[in-house]
């Protein structure tokens, strides 16, 4: 038997985006360690890993560091692959149906649910430096991006509401009878609405399909989670060793060489780069190779899409 290897998930209770792959763990009932990381910067610990990259969530097998929910999705689906995320014939509309989820629901979503009622609710047991520590850090991550206001991003909400319940008008799930990537990727910001501003959550009052489908999406739960500290995760990357490389295509759009050494960030939102030598440019990602005081080397894996490389600009 096979034994799968321990999956270390960073993140913090709050966060949508770890919410789309507890549950997608708890879909593949693949077992998983939790990392309990902060919500704003300083993440010294992650970054110890990442290199730089600070968003959440982050996946940890070993001395590999995958970043981005796109990307952990596909690893989840290499390591367990029934059930399926990412069934045929429906593939190509099913990941660009979540691409789309992950990022214009996504962002209206939070322009609604961030307006000053869900704030308030988000830190109503924190101290009040919390809200304007989250406050100031989301600003300095946003750089150069528009939030929508709130009334615009309401009524945006509202019709995309309609159309997620008029796709479950004869299904019990976006795409047909099972859940597939576009319900986790759909679900995740509506999650937050109802359970993290749940006093804002009376605009799923009038999409009781979708209420439901949520339901039964919930009910997925988290699988078999054990608590871990970001020591022993620092601790499993330091005595491990990167998985091998396969003998992928190098597909080369940048003319840059693999063994360069380069910077890869996110095009919008926490542009922190991470440094390193490019070890791998697949159809799919790019790996960078790094090595850190504490974790030692590590492959730090991002998809290409929403990522850009460029040789590392001296500091
Ligand atoms: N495209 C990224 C988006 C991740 C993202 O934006 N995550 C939010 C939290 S849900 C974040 O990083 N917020 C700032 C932080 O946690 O430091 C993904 O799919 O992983």
């Amino acid at each position: 038997m096979i034994t799968p290897p321990t999956l270390i998930l960073h993140h913090y209770p709050s966060s949508p985006f770890s919410e789309k792959v507890r549950l997608m763990l708890g879909y593949k009932k693949l077992p998983w360690k939790s990392v309990v990381i902060p919500m704003v910067s300083p993440k010294p610990d992650l970054i110890s890993l990442t290199g730089g990259y600070r968003r959440t969530p982050v996946l940890q097998v070993g001395a590999d560091i995958y970043c981005d929910t796109a990307l952990i999705a596909d690893v989840l689906e290499h390591v367990e692959p029934l059930p399926v995320l990412y069934p045929e014939p429906s593939k190509g509309m099913a990941r660009t149906l979540a691409q789309w989820a992950d990022t214009t629901l996504f962002w209206t979503s939070m322009a609604y649910n961030l307006q000053p009622r869900g704030i308030a609710q988000l830190f109503e047991h924190a101290p009040p430096e919390a809200a304007l520590a989250f406050a100031q850090d989301r600003k300095a991550m946003s750089g150069g991006m528009s939030r929508q206001r709130p009334q615009d991003a309401a009524a945006a909400y509202r019709s995309y509401l309609r159309r997620l319940s008029d796709m479950l008008d004869d299904r019990p799930f976006l795409l047909g009878d099972m859940p597939c990537i576009t319900d986790f990727a759909m679900y995740h910001p509506l999650w937050f609405t109802r359970v993290r501003t749940s006093v804002l959550a009376g605009v799923l009052d009038a999409t009781p399909a979708v209420s439901e489908w949520m339901d039964r999406m919930a009910a997925i739960g988290h699988g078999a989670m054990e608590k871990f500290s970001a020591h022993e995760a620092i601790a499993v990357a330091a005595a491990s060793t990167p998985a091998a490389l396969l003998d992928d295509v190098f597909l080369d759009e940048h003319g840059i060489a693999l063994g360069s050494k380069v910077q890869v960030c996110a095009e919008t939102f926490g542009q922190e780069p991470t440094h390193g030598e490019l070890v791998a440019a697949t159809r799919m990602h790019y790996t960078l190779r790094r090595t850190d005081e504490r974790a030692g080397v590590v492959h730090v894996h991002f998809p290409r899409i929403g990522y850009s490389l460029k040789v590392a600009e001296l500091a």
